[in-house]
C-alpha cells in the first residue's frame, strides 16, 4: 500500500464531566486525529498525546511536530507491503510513541479495510467480546465518589477503578471497601508517591484491591520492584512501559503483576502486540488503558483488546460515558453484563461522522 496523504486535525471535545488524577483536572480535550488516505481508502487513527505534558512528555503539539516533520516524510511516498512494518520505518525517531501509534494505527485500519477484515482478525484478535470496566476520577466529595461507583455498577461494568493521590487514598478506598464489600476495585496513582511512601501503601492491602496502578516515578521500574517486596497487592505499571523490553525487565524484577497496555504509550499495534506477547509468555496478565479517547481510538482499544492476554477488564467503556455526542457512528455501547461486542465491520469497525468531525476541527493540516 502506499499513502497518498495525511490529514492532520486538532479537534475539541468537552467532557461530560472534568476527569481529575494526581496530575491535574481535564476538561476540555484537544485530540489529534490522523487521516490517511491509502489508495482511496480512508483510514483512521488518533494521538492520545495530551494537552499538557503531565502524563507523559508528549502533547498535542510534540504530536503535530513530529508527525509533519519526522515521521510523515519516513512513510511518503514509499510502497509499504504490510502495515505490520510500519513500526519499522519509524524507528529513526526516538520515543514519541503517541505521535508514532496516530499513523501506525491508520495504516493498521487502512489494510485491514483493504482485506474486508475487521481490525481485529488482521492483528491475530480472537476475543468476539471484551470485559469492560471504568476509570472514576478524584471526586470532589466522598457521596459523590460513592454515587459514582453505583452508576458503574448498575451500567454492569466489571471493575472499578479509583484515582487517588496523597491525602485522597486510604478514606476513600476504605469507604468503598465498606459500601461495596465484594466488587472488583483497583486504585490509579499516576506516580504520586514515592518508595518512602511504602508503610501508606501497604495499609491498602487490607483492602485486597485487584491492583494499585502506577504508584511511584513514570519511569521508574526499580523502586516498583523495591516496593512489590513491600506489599501484598500487585502493582500494575503503566506510565513506565515503553516497549516490551521494558516490559521483560519489569517482569524479571518483579517490578509487578499487571501491566497496563496503551496505544499511545508503547507506539501503535504492533509494539502493543510485544508487550502483550511479553507478558503472556511470562503468565502476567494485562489489560487496556484509556486515555479520554474519542471513539478513533475508543475504536482501536477494542480492536487491541481482542488479543488472547487481554484477560482482565480494561478502561475502556462506552462512548457516552464521556461524551454528549461522539465522533464515531454508531456509538461505543457496553452491554448490561458489562462488555463490549468486537464489531464485525472492515478495519475499526466503527464509521467517523465527517460532518461532526469538521465542525469540532480547530486546525487542520494536510501533507502530501
Ligand atoms: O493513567 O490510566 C491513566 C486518563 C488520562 C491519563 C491517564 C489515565 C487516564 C485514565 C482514564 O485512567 C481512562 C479512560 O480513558 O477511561
Ligand atoms: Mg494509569
Amino acid at each position: 500500500m502506499r499513502v497518498r496523504k495525511i490529514t492532520l486535525r486538532e479537534i475539541h471535545m468537552r467532557l461530560l464531566s472534568p476527569f481529575e488524577t494526581s496530575f491535574g483536572k481535564s476538561d476540555l480535550r484537544r485530540i489529534l486525529l490522523l487521516e490517511a488516505d491509502v489508495e482511496g481508502i480512508a483510514a483512521w487513527g488518533e494521538s492520545t498525546a495530551g494537552e499538557n505534558p503531565f502524563y507523559s512528555y508528549e502533547t498535542v503539539e510534540t504530536a503535530w511536530h513530529i508527525l509533519r516533520d519526522h515521521l510523515w516524510p519516513l512513510v511518503r511516498g514509499r510502497e509499504i507491503a504490510a502495515a505490520s512494518e510500519v513500526w519499522d520505518l519509524l524507528a529513526p525517531v526516538r520515543g514519541h510513541n503517541m505521535a508514532k501509534a496516530a499513523l501506525e494505527t491508520a495504516l493498521w485500519d487502512a489494510e485491514a479495510k483493504q482485506k474486508n477484515l475487521p481490525l481485529a482478525k488482521l492483528i491475530g484478535g480472537t476475543r468476539e467480546e471484551i470485559p469492560c470496566g471504568v476509570s472514576i476520577g478524584i471526586q470532589p466529595t466522598m457521596d459523590g465518589l460513592v454515587a459514582k461507583v453505583e452508576e458503574a455498577l448498575a451500567s454492569g461494568y466489571q471493575r472499578i477503578k479509583i484515582k487517588i493521590k496523597p491525602g485522597r487514598d486510604f478514606e476513600p478506598v476504605k469507604a468503598l471497601r465498606q459500601r461495596f464489600p465484594r466488587i472488583r476495585l483497583m486504585v490509579d496513582a499516576n506516580s504520586a508517591y514515592r518508595l518512602e511512601d511504602a508503610p501508606l501503601l501497604k495499609r491498602l492491602d487490607a483492602f485486597h484491591l485487584m491492583m494499585i496502578e502506577q504508584p511511584l516515578g513514570w519511569d521508574d521500574i526499580f523502586s516498583h520492584a523495591q516496593l512489590q517486596r513491600q506489599i501484598e497487592t500487585p502493582i500494575c505499571l503503566d506510565e513506565c512501559i515503553h516497549d516490551d523490553e521494558q516490559a521483560r525487565a519489569a517482569i524479571e524484577m518483579r517490578a509487578c503483576g499487571i501491566i497496563n497496555i496503551k496505544l499511545g504509550r508503547v507506539g501503535g499495534h504492533t509494539p502493543a502486540k510485544r508487550v502483550h506477547d511479553v507478558c503472556q509468555a511470562n503468565s502476567i496478565p494485562v489489560w487496556c488503558g484509556g486515555m479520554l479517547e474519542s471513539g478513533i481510538g475508543r475504536a482501536h482499544n477494542i480492536a487491541m483488546s481482542s488479543l488472547a492476554n487481554f484477560s482482565l477488564p480494561g478502561d475502556v467503556s462506552a462512548s457516552r460515558r464521556y461524551w454528549a455526542e461522539d465522533i464515531i457512528e454508531p456509538e461505543v455501547e457496553v452491554s448490561r453484563q458489562g462488555t463490549i461486542r468486537i464489531p464485525s465491520g472492515p478495519g475499526i469497525g466503527y464509521t467517523p461522522r465527517i460532518d461532526r468531525i469538521e465542525s469540532l476541527t480547530k486546525r487542520r493540516e494536510i501533507l502530501e
